[in-house]
């Protein structure tokens, strides 16, 4: 089939009223803003062939009226979510050239110490929340923000920008009915330049374009022709008036094109034709509105051209100024990943005579939190009238309300992405995972932006968020309820990791995590949670991360375990004690931040180590803890470090087989027997 010409594309567009908003000198501003824009591309391309700008870039020169319309039409509260080629929004926006300029080049006064780049430009003050480098996440994290908004009552209202390619991930629709469920005020706004890197997205789009699926969420839906910028101001203009009135989403999609190549890396072969990229010149947005305020008597040739040289001198100067600065430190790189302690912890409370099970002192740390704290969200499913499956939010709801306390649609991308991007936003969520396995659909949110938001936007945003849920296998729940996934997140820079074993750390480290300022992982044991009740303080109190607990004293070896395993580490100590051996018990009760410390001194003093856990043994965290050891307390071991762990194979069902691959106070005892009795 013949491609449309753009003439004929052009021509599907929904007529767009106009809204009468826009003054002449309006019309001005958004020219100028797009000269701005093409100017800044055009030198950054310049300087990305002459090696001053050495990572990757996406030129925005064809879209400039997308992102002057869509900018105009917001209010200086009103936030932007961004991706890849996200110059232009940021830039409309208001960000400042130099700024940009000097991230662009890697450099330390950049928007993000020179640690992002472009694809990762946020500028907080200017309500610019970020680009991002993941295709559709935007759209996830704009739920977020939106939800913040509503519940501070703003009337603050938000765009997320995507591009045509990033409406075929799935995170488009979760977004989507999500935003439309709850009326959330955020303009998903679809930038259909007719390509996701070299594919048209004629041949991937099903359903006779991407404004139409609007309709399936019953939202309104526009195609608009995106080289237009006046009725791109109109469209959003109309749709922001919506969302400020609480009725909910719209969904742009304005149709244009990228006259340069993907990126400036990308030196792809040719996918479109010339004489295509050539019709799409003739429609030039920035010709379009210059010639629009020529007629109108509001700019003559010498007006424009003074508006180009002015435009010109600002990027040059940008260049200049960016040019001259230092470079960033590794040092102070790394000090932006996590967010510093800010107060001391208060010694740990003497546990008391009150008894309460470990997953009761999960639901009484949240809710005292809860108490203290009114921007404690819960979000999830079923977490609201049942209270989540195994019952840990109940009485949430009673206590919180609806507006607090969210039960969500099974949508894992975007309850992650709605959580951090409310984290992000000001909130503290706690987004509780039905089951811990299936957090691999909450990936992106979690390793991709939660972790590195910070980080790649040069220290900037705080995302103070909990994800919490069950983990590990006992309850024949089978290899996709049951894995045990520790290692999967302290691998990853940015993340706390928190592993309580009882139900007196559980609460104290529950309280921890909600106020930590750092995203952290939870993770609770589905076999704890039948566990029967301990000593727990009634009052809040928080157990500082990065404490392991000693939990039993010992002179002969030291079992390092965690979880489910601490418990049997005890059982086989008891064992143990009867033939003669002393055996130490530690619990770290937060994989990350490690508390090696402790471990060395016990080793040290033992000269013997054995670590345990219910995870996979290949890749598991005992492979750290045991090379610390090895590095850090080698002079001291009179044993290799023996590991326990689950075999090389998913959870089987089976009740005998489950059991059998989990490690058992027998197999812990042989291994403690093996070490204390090596040669
Ligand atoms: C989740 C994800 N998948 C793939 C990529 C690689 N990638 C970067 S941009 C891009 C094309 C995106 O197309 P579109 O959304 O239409 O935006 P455009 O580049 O056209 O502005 C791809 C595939 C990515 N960054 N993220
Ligand atoms: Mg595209």
């Amino acid at each position: 089939m013949r491609a449309m010409t753009t003439i004929e594309i052009l021509k599907t567009v929904d007529p767009v009223q106009p809204s009468n908003a826009l003054e002449g000198e309006d019309l001005v501003a958004m020219l100028t803003t797009m000269l701005r824009i093409r100017r800044f591309e055009q030198r950054a391309k310049e300087l990305f062939l002459d090696g001053r700008i050495k990572g990757t870039a996406h030129s925005s020169i064809g879209q400039e009226a997308i992102a002057a319309g869509a900018c105009k039409a917001l209010e200086p509260d009103d936030f932007i979510l961004t991706h890849h080629r996200g110059h232009g929004h940021t830039i409309a926006k208001g960000a400042e050239l130099s700024r940009m300029m000097a991230e662009l080049m890697g450099k330390a006064e950049g928007y993000c110490y020179g640690l992002g780049g472009s694809m990762h430009i946020a500028d907080f003050e200017r309500r610019i929340l970020g680009a991002n480098g993941i295709v559709g996440a935007g759209m996830g994290l704009g739920t977020g923000a939106a939800l913040a908004e509503r519940l501070r009552g703003s009337g603050a209202v938000g765009i997320a920008f995507f591009g045509d390619g990033a409406a075929s991930e799935g995170i488009f629709h979760e977004a989507m009915n999500l935003a439309a469920i709850w009326k959330l005020p955020l303009i998903f706004f679809c930038e259909n330049n007719l390509y996701g890197l070299t594919t048209p997205s004629a041949g991937v789009i099903a359903g006779g374009g991407i404004a139409r699926r609007a309709a399936a969420y019953d939202l309104p839906g526009h195609r608009i022709d995106g080289n237009d910028a006046a009725a791109v101001h109109d469209t959003v203009l109309r749709a922001a008036l919506r969302a400020r009135a609480g009725e909910g989403p719209t969904l742009i999609e304005a149709l244009t094109y990228r006259w340069d190549d993907h990126s400036m890396r990308a030196n792809l072969p040719r996918y479109r034709t010339e004489e295509e990229e050539e019709q799409w010149r003739h429609v030039d947005p920035i010709l379009r509105l210059r010639d629009r305020t020529a007629e109108a008597g509001l700019l003559d040739e010498r007006g424009y051209g003074g508006l180009a040289t002015q435009v010109e001198r600002e990027v040059e100067d940008a260049i200049d100024w960016a040019s001259a600065l230092p470079e960033p430190e590794l040092e102070t790189a790394q000090a932006l990943v996590t967010v510093p302690r800010r107060e001391a912890f208060e010694p740990e409370p003497p546990a008391g005579s009150r008894a309460i099970t470990y997953a009761q002192a999960i639901t009484e740390a949240m809710h005292q939190e809860m108490a203290r704290d009114e921007g404690v969200i819960v979000l999830g499913e079923d977490v609201g009238q049942i209270g989540g499956i195994f019952g840990l939010t109940r009485g949430l709801l009673e206590a919180f309300g609806p507006e607090r306390v969210r039960d969500t649609p099974i949508a894992e991308g975007v309850i992650s992405g709605c959580g951090v991007g409310a984290a992000m936003s000001g909130l503290r969520p706690i987004v509780e995972i039905q089951l811990f396995d299936f957090v691999s659909l909450m990936m992106d949110s979690i390793v991709n932006q939660a972790a590195k938001a910070r980080f790649m936007m040069g220290g900037k945003p705080t995302i103070p968020i909990v994800f919490r849920g069950p983990q590990g296998a006992g309850i024949r729940l089978a290899a996709q309820h049951c894995q045990s996934l520790e290692a999967w997140f302290a691998h990853v820079p940015g993340l706390e990791v928190y592993t309580p074993s009882c139900a007196y750390d559980a609460k104290g480290l529950m309280a921890a995590a909600i106020r930590s300022d750092n995203p952290v992982v939870f993770l609770e044991h589905k076999l704890l949670y039948l566990g029967d009740a301990a000593p727990v303080p009634e009052a809040p109190y928080a157990i500082e991360p990065g404490r392991a607990r000693v939990v039993r004293e010992g002179g002969d070896c030291t079992v390092i375990a965690l979880m489910a395993m601490v418990e049997r580490a005890v059982q086989a100590a008891e064992r143990l004690r009867r033939k003669g051996l002393s055996v130490e018990v530690i619990d770290p009760r937060t994989v990350k931040p490690l508390d090696m410390e402790t471990i060395l001194a016990s080793v040290r003093k033992t000269n013997r180590a054995v670590v345990v856990h219910e995870a996979v043994r290949f890749g598991g965290i005992g492979g750290e803890i045991a090379a610390g050891i090895m590095e850090q307390a080698f002079d001291w071991l009179d044993a290799p470090v023996r590991r326990l762990g689950a075999p090389e194979m998913p959870v089987p069902y089976n009740d005998r087989l489950e059991r059998d691959y989990m490690p058992s106070a027998q197999d812990i005892a042989g291994a403690i027997e093996e070490v204390c009795y090596a040669q």
